[in-house]
């Protein structure tokens, strides 16, 4: 049975990619960092599979992981941990990059020295891409990296290729364009959306403010992304990979895709805060994923129509359930 430790269990792909591990007869363990209240509700599906083991761990921990690395002796490691939120990233610049860039520098490292053997996923972002305007995006295309969170992903990605080309190290770096689900975090644009639409529909809240709804994404969906990173693990050799749809949509075209699918008015609900705008934005974000449909053969399934009707009815009816108790 192979051995996986994922970093980030308790975030959206962390769930997601274990689910997956879980499947394909692997044993799981998930690395959580410790926090005041319980933050398990995306893991506790799965909690007690036998094939599952929960363990704490922070980015910032070095020893820690060398430990776990003896103790488990996985084949593969997914480091999905990060303080993951841009507009964050400004406000904890040093956290954020403490985490993000040397996280995986850390965790580099205990691999070398433990086990050069074990398969390495980094989890980079199509936010390194930042203000290049030279779009689609792949793998090959210049980083421009606008936020502390994204230029701690660029050292992170660079480290990554070069433990691969040093240390000859089976270290991959998935270059994922913004990923969505019913289990993304509340403050992410889309979630933060759909949430606010089923609570106006059911009498619940009155206003839902944003910021900039001129801003393109290329959104996909988490379940179908988490297959691409387990398929970078499997190839004979290490290398980086654009996952994306090929598609690009505003801010303003997922808020009217849920709106008008709720029959609510944007004019009378939503209003614009100018404290949600970032001190420097990506303005648009499009990716070509040519090389792992070729590679890897990997296809996005879900699109942008479909996920913001996944996500709504998710949300619709768990609040309907909380509120009302039906
Ligand atoms: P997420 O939901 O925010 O999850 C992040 C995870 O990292 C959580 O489990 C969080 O723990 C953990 N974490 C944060 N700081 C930590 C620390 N110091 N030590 C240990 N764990 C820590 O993010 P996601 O959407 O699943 O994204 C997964 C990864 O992909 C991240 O690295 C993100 O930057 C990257 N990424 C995401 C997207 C996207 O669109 N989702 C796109 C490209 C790249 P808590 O639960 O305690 O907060
Ligand atoms: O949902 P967002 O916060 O995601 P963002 O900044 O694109 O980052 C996400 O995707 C990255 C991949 O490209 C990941 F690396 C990163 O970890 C994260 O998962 O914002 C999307 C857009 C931005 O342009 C933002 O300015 O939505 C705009 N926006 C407008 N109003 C808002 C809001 N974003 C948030 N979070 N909240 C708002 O009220």
């Amino acid at each position: 049975m192979k051995t996986a430790i994922i970093t980030g269990i308790t975030g959206q792909d962390g769930s997601y990619l274990a689910e997956f591990l879980l499947n394909k007869g692997y044993f799981v363990v998930g690395l959580k960092r410790r926090s005041s209240t319980i933050c398990t509700d995306r893991i506790d599906s799965f909690y007690d599979h036998p094939n599952f083991k929960l363990r704490y761990y922070n980015l910032n921990d070095s020893g820690c992981f060398y430990r776990l690395l003896l103790e488990y002796k996985p084949q593969e490691v997914y480091n999905l941990a990060a303080q993951s939120h841009v507009k964050v990233s400004f406000e904890t610049p040093e956290e954020t990059v403490n985490a993000v860039a040397m996280g995986p520098l850390r965790q580099l490292e205990a691999i070398r020295s433990v086990d050069p053997k074990i398969k390495f996923y980094q989890a980079s972002s199509s936010e390194m891409f930042g203000v290049n305007p030279d779009a689609p995006y792949n793998e090959k295309s210049r980083l421009m990296p606008a936020s502390p969170y994204a230029c701690a992903k660029v050292f992170a990605h660079n480290l990554v290729n070069n433990y691969r080309e040093s240390y000859g190290l089976h270290a991959s770096s998935g270059i994922l364009f913004n990923h969505e689900s019913p289990r993304r975090g509340e403050t992410f644009v889309t979630r933060k959306i759909t949430i606010a639409a089923a609570k106006i529909k059911l009498g619940l809240q009155d206003k839902l403010y944003l910021g900039n709804l001129d801003a393109k994404r290329d959104w996909g969906f988490a379940g179908d992304y988490v297959e691409a990173m387990w398929l970078m693990l499997q190839q004979k050799r290490p290398d980086d990979y654009v996952i994306s749809t090929g598609e690009t949509y505003s801010v303003n075209d997922f808020l009217e895709a849920v709106f008008d699918s709720a029959n609510l008015s944007i004019e009378k609900h939503v209003e614009i805060d100018p404290s949600l705008f970032r001190p420097q934005e990506v303005p648009y974000l499009l990716g070509d994923c040519t090389k792992a449909k070729k590679k890897l053969g990997w296809e996005p399934k879900i699109k942008f129509k479909e996920l913001a009707a996944m996500m709504y009815s998710y949300d619709i009816k768990r609040i309907r359930e909380l509120a009302f108790e039906v």
